[in-house]
């Protein structure tokens, strides 16, 4: 997979040659480039913003450099997924994540200040041919721009990249790839403080650990995130669930 990041904070996306992205990196699996859009001005300046038409608090990206930007990554490639990370964007999930997992080309627009001009977008848009665009927002919270928001999605789909996590039932086994919470989990030692890891962990009966655990599991999304639930699941946290 082949990753693109426009932004004028490109020194925001140094964590990337760390942690899990970067073996990824240096196995092969993934290719990175960090621009940044002010290599694509021609004032002394190097310009990337100005005053919104209409009026209004804040600036706002111009297109030009963003139009010769995405002209110069788009230019090697033959289909390319513009992700742009934006409050008002698709709401990220880990369907996405896998949608954008089977990408070969991920493109990132990475704004800052009140916004990208809407024309560039808009020209992306116009061009299906070439490009696929994506709006998406990691949640209803306002970021002061798009750099942090790309990282997190990044690590969400890197880490779905076949090969790319050294236990593939580990992917399985999380919270929200089977649509639930994950359970709680204890290690050694079997007491801590007066807490006991619950018995039913140290019974060595598989089949009721794994019922255990997929009754914690159902328990823990019906009492934090019933809207998880299908709706003849949902439960409220006070009702008694039928012992396993
Ligand atoms: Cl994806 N970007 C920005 N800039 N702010 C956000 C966001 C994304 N998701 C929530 N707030």
């Amino acid at each position: 997979m082949r990753l693109d990041y426009i932004t004028i904070f490109p020194d925001w996306f140094a964590p990337l040659s760390l942690s899990l992205p970067g073996r990824a990196i240096e196995s092969g699996l993934l290719s990175i480039a960090v621009h940044d859009l002010r290599d694509w001005t021609h004032d002394r300046h190097r310009t990337v913003d100005d005053t919104p038409y209409g009026g209004g608090a804040g600036m706002v990206l111009k297109p030009e450099p963003w139009g010769e930007a995405l002209d110069a990554v788009l230019a090697s490639s033959d289909a390319a997924t513009l992700v742009v990370p934006t409050p008002s964007g698709r709401p990220f999930t880990q369907a996405l994540a896998r949608e954008l997992a089977t990408r070969e080309h991920l493109v990132w627009a990475c704004g800052r200040y009140e916004g990208i001009d809407q024309r560039v977008l808009d020209h992306a848009a116009g061009r299906p041919d070439v490009v696929e665009v994506v709006e998406v927002s990691l949640g209803d919270y306002v970021l002061n721009g798009g750099e942090v928001a790309a990282l997190a999605i990044t690590e969400a789909v890197v880490r779905l990249l076949p090969g790319f996590m050294g236990n593939a039932a580990s992917l399985v086994e999380e919270s929200h790839e089977d649509g639930l919470l994950e359970y709680p989990v204890y290690t050694k030692p079997a007491s801590w403080r007066g807490l006991d890891v619950p018995d039913v962990l140290r019974s060595g009966d598989h089949a009721r650990i794994a019922a255990w655990r997929h009754r914690q599991q159902v328990e823990r999304t019906a009492a934090r995130r019933p809207d998880l639930l299908p709706a003849s699941q949902a439960r409220h946290e006070w009702e008694v669930v039928p012992a396993v």
